[in-house]
This record gives C-alpha cells, sequence and structure tokens, in this order.
C-alpha cells in the first residue's frame, strides 16, 4: 500500500484554529442558550468599504463584457498591482518584479518551503503563528514531536524577560527564521535597533528571514518599521509576506503578496528570485482577478483612507480590551500597534483559562499554548469583532472573571 507522508504523521495535534472551532461548537450544543461572542481566532468582521467594495464589483463587472473579460493571468499578479504595492508599501525601494501576489500570506507561507525543502533548519519565535512551525514540520523539516516541540525546530523564547524579542545568539547557521512583527500573537513590534540586530546576525550566519508583516498597517507609533526592507542590509537575507486580509477586510476575498529581493541568493550562488517565480509558475495559478481589482482600488487614495480607517476602528477594540483587563488587574501586552492582546494568568494552564473563560463569560479566546512552549500560562485576546460584541465581552469578564 502507499506510504504516509513521514511529515504528517509527524504532526502530533489537529491544526490549532479548527480545535478552538471543535471546543466552541461543543459548549454551544451542551449551553444553547449561551450568546458565544468570539475573541478567538483573528477573522475579520466589518463589511469591505465602500471604495474597495466598488473595486471588486468593477472587477466582476469587467468579467461580465468581451472587451474586458480576462482568463489566466500571470502568476506572479497584474502588473498594476505589483507596482502599486512596490509604490505605496515600499516606496519605491523594491522593483515591481520583486513583488509576487497571492492568494494570502498562509498559502505563500505553505509554498515557501519548497524553497529550502525538508533539510533545512528552522527557527521561530516562540510563541509564534502556529503555520511556521506546522508547515515545516509537513515538509519534512520539523523533525519528530519531542514532548513540548519538534526536534528540527529551534524555538526562540520571546518572554517578558527579553522585551518578546529573542536571543540572537539562538539564530541557527545556514538556516530559515520565521520573524513576525507585529507579532502574532504577543502584539509585540520590534523597534529599528531590533530589526538592524536580527538582519545583521541572520547575514553574519547565512540564514534567510521570512518576515511576515500580516499586521503591518496596525502600527500607529510612526518610530516602528512597518517592513523588513527598511532595515540596510535585508535585501541580502530577508523574504516578506504579507496580506490584505488584515488591513482591508480580505480574509474571504483572499489576496496576499511576498516580496522576494533579487540579492538573496543560496550557497550556490543562484537567486532565491528565480527559484520563487519558477514555483509561483508551477503550483500556483495567481490570484483572483477580481480580487486584485479590489486590492488596486485599496491602494488608492480614498482606499488608503479606508484602511487606515478599518485598522483604526479594530484597534479601537483593542483599547477597550486591554481597559478591561487593566480593571480586572491581569497583566498583558500589544494592542497599541497590533490587533491581539496577550494576556498572562499565571500559574494556569492555558487551556484551563480558556476554558473558564468560555465557561463563565461565554467568550472565546485562543490559549497561548497554541502558538509554542512559551506560550503556556497565556490567553491571546483578538480584537477583531463587532464594537457592540466587544462591548458585551469586556462587560461579561469584568464581571464574570473578578
Ligand atoms: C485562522 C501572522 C489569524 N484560518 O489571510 P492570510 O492567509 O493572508 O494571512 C494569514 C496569517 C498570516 N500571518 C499571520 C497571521 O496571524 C495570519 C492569520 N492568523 C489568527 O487568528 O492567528 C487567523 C487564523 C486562519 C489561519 O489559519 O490562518
Amino acid at each position: 500500500m502507499i506510504k504516509r507522508n513521514k511529515g504528517l504523521a509527524n504532526l502530533t495535534a489537529g491544526y490549532l484554529f479548527p480545535e478552538i472551532g471543535r471546543r466552541r461548537r461543543e459548549f454551544a450544543a451542551a449551553h444553547p442558550e449561551a450568546k458565544i461572542i468570539s475573541l478567538g481566532i483573528g477573522n475579520t468582521t466589518e463589511p469591505v468599504t465602500p471604495h474597495i467594495d466598488a473595486g471588486l464589483i468593477e472587477g466582476a463587472r469587467r468579467l461580465g463584457t468581451l472587451a474586458g473579460y480576462s482568463g489566466y493571468g500571470d502568476e506572479q499578479g497584474l502588473t498594476e498591482l505589483r507596482e502599486r504595492i512596490a509604490a505605496v508599501f515600499y516606496d519605491g525601494k523594491m522593483a515591481a518584479d520583486e513583488v509576487f501576489v497571492s492568494d494570502g500570506a498562509k498559502c505563500d507561507i505553505g509554498r515557501l518551503q519548497l524553497l529550502f525543502g525538508s533539510s533545512v533548519e528552522v527557527a521561530v519565535q516562540d510563541p509564534s503563528y502556529p503555520v511556521y512551525v506546522d508547515g515545516s514540520v509537513l515538509i519534512g523539516a520539523g523533525g519528530a514531536w519531542q514532548g513540548t516541540g519538534y526536534a528540527g525546530i529551534r524555538y526562540l523564547p520571546c518572554t517578558a524577560a527579553n522585551d518578546y524579542f529573542p536571543d540572537l545568539d539562538l539564530l541557527p547557521t545556514d538556516g530559515l527564521v520565521y520573524f513576525c512583527s507585529p507579532n502574532n500573537p504577543t502584539g509585540a513590534v520590534a523597534d529599528r535597533a531590533q530589526l538592524t540586530a536580527l538582519v545583521e546576525a541572520a547575514r553574519k550566519r547565512g540564514t534567510v528571514i521570512v518576515f511576515d508583516a500580516a499586521y503591518a498597517e496596525y502600527i500607529r507609533d510612526p518610530a516602528l518599521p512597518k517592513s523588513i526592507f527598511e532595515i540596510p542590509g535585508a535585501r541580502e537575507c530577508a523574504i516578506e509576506v504579507n496580506s490584505f486580509s488584515k488591513p482591508i477586510g480580505f480574509t474571504g476575498v483572499r489576496l496576499g503578496w511576498t516580496v522576494v529581493p533579487k540579492e538573496l541568493k543560496y550557497a550556490t550562488g543562484e537567486t532565491v528570485w528565480a527559484d520563487w517565480n519558477r514555483i509561483c509558475t508551477t503550483v500556483f495559478n495567481g490570484a483572483s482577478n477580481v480580487a486584485q481589482y479590489g486590492g488596486l482600488a485599496s491602494l488608492e487614495a480614498a482606499g488608503l483612507k479606508e484602511m487606515r480607517d478599518l485598522t483604526d476602528f479594530y484597534l479601537g477594540n483593542a483599547a477597550l480590551i486591554g481597559a478591561a483587563l487593566g480593571t480586572l488587574g491581569i497583566a498583558c501586552i500589544g494592542g497599541a500597534n497590533a490587533p491581539y492582546l496577550w494576556a498572562h494568568f499565571p500559574g494556569e494552564a492555558s487551556w484551563d483559562v480558556f476554558a473558564r473563560i468560555l465557561e463563565k463569560c461565554h467568550v472565546v479566546t485562543t490559549p497561548g499554548s497554541g502558538f509554542g512552549p512559551a506560550g503556556e500560562g497565556f490567553i491571546r485576546f483578538s480584537a477583531f469583532g463587532h464594537r457592540t460584541d466587544v462591548e458585551e465581552a469586556c462587560r461579561r469578564l469584568v464581571e464574570n472573571l473578578r
């Protein structure tokens, strides 16, 4: 009989977010009267804003006309969109052909593993978005489960003790490090000095940084970098993944991009850019053309204003959650330049706190341990929700967790 992919066999548990959905459904079935509010999965809730929606509608309308119809497009994305992304998010510092439009950051994180194969040593911030670890395990680079983590993954603890920035002496040599800022799940944002140190360390060790900037548009402090490519030397050692999901509510529409600079090379001298182009043209057929017209509209002046207003709205939710946790005396970080808050429940297991909040408040959260061993004892609160739901969730937290 056919053999199972060893990477799949190595995965110990189900993917975190479906597990949260399963526990929520189980609770709802047992308590049909409960009006459950989710501050769990980071899923956008507000309607697509008018100018951007008009871009989507116009994209769909064109497809119904002889002159405007288009079939398969370039796998790398519409030239106009690549140019706009390069201009708006990278100030023209990255060339349009270094921008590869995708169907989302998560999908690109999965495909990126093909560049480096199963023998690369992988490091992740601990805690981190689970796709970095699970994707590495799937491709065979993660190794076997060893109690609290995978043998082939280097977990770089990011805790209050190190200001949520890893010890760079732990970076692998000639390996891969996933780095997310603003961070999911902690909401911590690396400053310029920290990212400069990261780039210097990566270059010294021949390690590639996969920088996940999916929440960059939530940064309000102008001193904080939104892209790794603001840091000198990053062109030689970094790839950036990004997304339209959280800035404009395209979680369901599906649109993102990855930037691969042409200076990034393998030990053998070939460019990573050429291989990424090969992978994209081989196992990807391009993002939806309708989605790309929506993306283009978001990068016009009216769209950028809507993006700012929408991210302000979710940051307003984050402020409410932060205030509620403050009233309860629960220590937390994040929420100021990120849509997540990371709350500490010392001495308690994350899944136990998750269950307590669900039972007492009928509020779904995400257990910190699902993001890595250093997440044990923490709970992530997501700021994605309708304002009335967030207000009600905060009221319940304050009343029932005292
Ligand atoms: C649940 C750091 C959320 N089913 O929408 P994409 O693919 O462009 O971006 C996904 C993504 C990429 N990078 C980071 C992220 O946090 C996310 C989305 N994460 C969360 O609650 O942590 C949604 C999770 C979704 C998933 O598995 O991604």
